[in-house]
């Protein structure tokens, strides 16, 4: 029997060998994807809750709101909803029971804005935008991010875990191990890409990181390049999953770099998912991450490492979910 591990092995060999060809026979030799019809505008989101983050983002879009204000407040209706435990402060926290919070904000023009490591705050994206709109630097952390909050005129919400994220902490402190199941728990960031009608695009990316990190660990998500990129001269792409395996690869960027250079937005996310596997392949039987992106056409794609992995979808026809295709089968 092919155990999960060769069948990686062969697969990311098989796709190293065969992408040279595949690209010097030019782009039309790959099946055109239903994905591939180009729409403006375009919103897409990771996972299930992308549904009604997208329902948000549209209807900002359609009231005279940018972009940059769609994938502002459609990832908000995320961070407040209470029934998250994987994004805003009612999700899980880190192994000293406090929850910290990730979040970046990225503009099609390179304005980009970023907060890691931060607590008390309802709605990081918000103090990312504000990071970007208000201050000269990209990323602010931990206390610092918190007193610009506070300059900021923001609420700063107590810190008090969810009964659901209470319960489940306890319940780890019996153990205190921790290891990562895939697509459980431990994953669930939202990230959101649009294109407007136009052809502008931003992105946004919000989470609570992975339940049980070390204090101090701060993930992919607030990380330009790695959790989130956007390019208006090419498209954009964000990620989801354990997010040291996309640092290891800058996942966001280097999709938006493969579409560059004339791959899809479905193209694209496949390639770093495999360059992924092939740098974190020792691990990667336990690892879950995947990639959303679309183009300035209004094309979009999304892979995963392992089955599992969702995403809302939302054009002028309507709001749905996608499953997305993975390296993995089972
Ligand atoms: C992280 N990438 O902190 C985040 C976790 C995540 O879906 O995406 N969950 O590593």
């Amino acid at each position: 029997m092919t155990s999960r591990r060769s069948f990686i092995k062969h697969s990311v060999l098989s796709s190293t060998l065969l992408l040279p060809g595949a690209l010097q026979k030019g782009l039309g030799t790959i099946k055109k994807l239903d994905q591939q019809s180009g729409r403006r505008p375009l919103i897409i989101s990771t996972w299930n809750h992308g549904i009604a983050a997208n329902e948000k983002a549209w209807e900002v879009l359609h009231s005279n709101g940018s972009i940059l204000d769609a994938v502002e407040e459609g990832v908000k209706i995320t961070e407040a909803d209470p029934d998250s435990r994987s994004v805003g402060l009612n999700g899980h926290p880190d192994r000293e029971g406090i929850v910290t919070l990730d979040a970046s904000i990225m503009k099609g023009n390179g304005d980009c804005g970023s907060v890691c490591f931060v607590r008390q705050i309802k709605h990081p994206i918000t103090l990312a935008r504000k990071v970007m709109e208000k201050t000269p630097h990209v990323m602010l952390a931990g206390e610092g991010a918190r007193q610009f909050a506070i300059a900021e005129g923001m609420p700063i919400e107590q810190e008090e875990l969810h009964p659901d994220s209470e319960e489940a902490y306890q319940e780890w402190l019996e153990e205190k191990e921790y290891r990562p199941i895939i697509n459980i728990e431990n994953h669930d960031t939202i990230g959101m890409v649009g294109v407007d009608a136009d052809g502008t695009l931003a992105g946004s990316c919000t989470t609570s990181g992975l339940a049980y990190k070390m204090h101090g660990r701060v993930g992919d998500s607030p990380i330009i390049g790695a959790g989130l990129y956007v390019d208006d001269e090419v498209g954009a792409a964000t990620a989801t999953g354990m997010g040291e395996t996309i640092i290891k690869v800058c996942g966001s960027f280097l999709v938006v770099e493969l579409m560059r250079q004339g791959r899809s937005p479905q193209e694209a996310c496949e390639e770093v998912v495999d360059r992924l596997i092939k740098k974190n392949y020792e691990d990667i039987e336990d690892m879950q991450a995947g990639f959303i992106a679309v183009n300035k056409d209004g094309e979009y794609g999304g892979y995963a490492v392992h089955p599992g992995f969702n995403y809302a979808v939302h054009h002028e026809g309507g709001n749905e979910m996608e499953d997305a295709k993975s390296r993995f089968e089972v």
